[in-house]
């Protein structure tokens, strides 16, 4: 597989989104989470005006975030973008993919975790880790702790990864420290 420019555009992009996401933390940590100290959130954001009311909740309460919002996780949305909007992710999080079992859809999906960049990438799912089978997102969804203090790549395992690959179906996120009580 040959490294195209399109590649590398994600590559750049992606690594943005890290230091997005980083400086945007330290900011809600030198600020004791006052207001964003001077933070355009509506501006200083790649992708402009996004819905999140999880992560302006200054509480140091884990939040639920249904991945994909009320889009739920299915091919043709662009979640990469949707984690870039939906930024910071905190530690302890918990994000819910909801789609229907195959008993209900034509639509197959799943949950994969790849274990690095480069898988994520190039949608490589060959050391990727089921988390989800095509039946868990039913119902209340299938729900995963963001335990770690790393980034967590993931994507739908579905038709050879084409819904990675083609579907938009996969994004990562790399959750903070919540702040301490103040
Ligand atoms: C952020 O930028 C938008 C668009 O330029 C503006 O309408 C809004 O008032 C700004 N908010 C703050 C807090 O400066
Ligand atoms: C943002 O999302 C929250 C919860 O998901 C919802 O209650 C709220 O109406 C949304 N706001 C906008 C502007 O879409
Ligand atoms: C923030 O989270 C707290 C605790 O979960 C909740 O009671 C409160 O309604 C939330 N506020 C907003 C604006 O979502
Ligand atoms: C998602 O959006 C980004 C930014 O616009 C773009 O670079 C990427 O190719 C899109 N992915 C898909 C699968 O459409
Ligand atoms: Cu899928």
């Amino acid at each position: 597989m040959g490294f195209s420019a399109d590649k590398l555009m994600i590559l750049i992009v992606v690594t943005a989104s890290m230091l997005v996401t980083v400086s945007v933390a330290n900011k809600d940590w030198y600020n004791g989470g006052g207001g964003g100290g001077g933070f355009n959130y509506t501006t200083n954001w790649p992708w402009g005006p996004r819905n999140d009311s999880h992560s302006l909740n200054r509480t140091n309460k884990p939040n639920k975030i249904i991945v994909g919002g009320s889009d739920h996780w299915h091919y043709g949305f662009n979640y990469s973008v949707w984690a870039f909007q939906n930024n910071p992710f905190y530690i302890n999080d918990v994000l819910v993919f909801k789609y229907d079992p195959p008993s209900k859809s034509p639509f197959k999906h799943s949950v994969y975790l790849l274990p690095n960049m480069w898988s994520y990438l190039t949608c490589d799912l060959s050391k990727a880790k089921l988390i989800a089978t095509t039946t868990q997102g039913s119902g209340e969804g299938f729900k995963f702790v963001l335990k770690k203090w790393k980034p967590y790549y993931f994507a739908c395992g579905e038709h050879e990864g084409i819904h990675c690959r083609d579907g938009g179906m996969k994004f990562f996120v790399m959750p903070m420290l919540r702040r301490w009580h103040y």
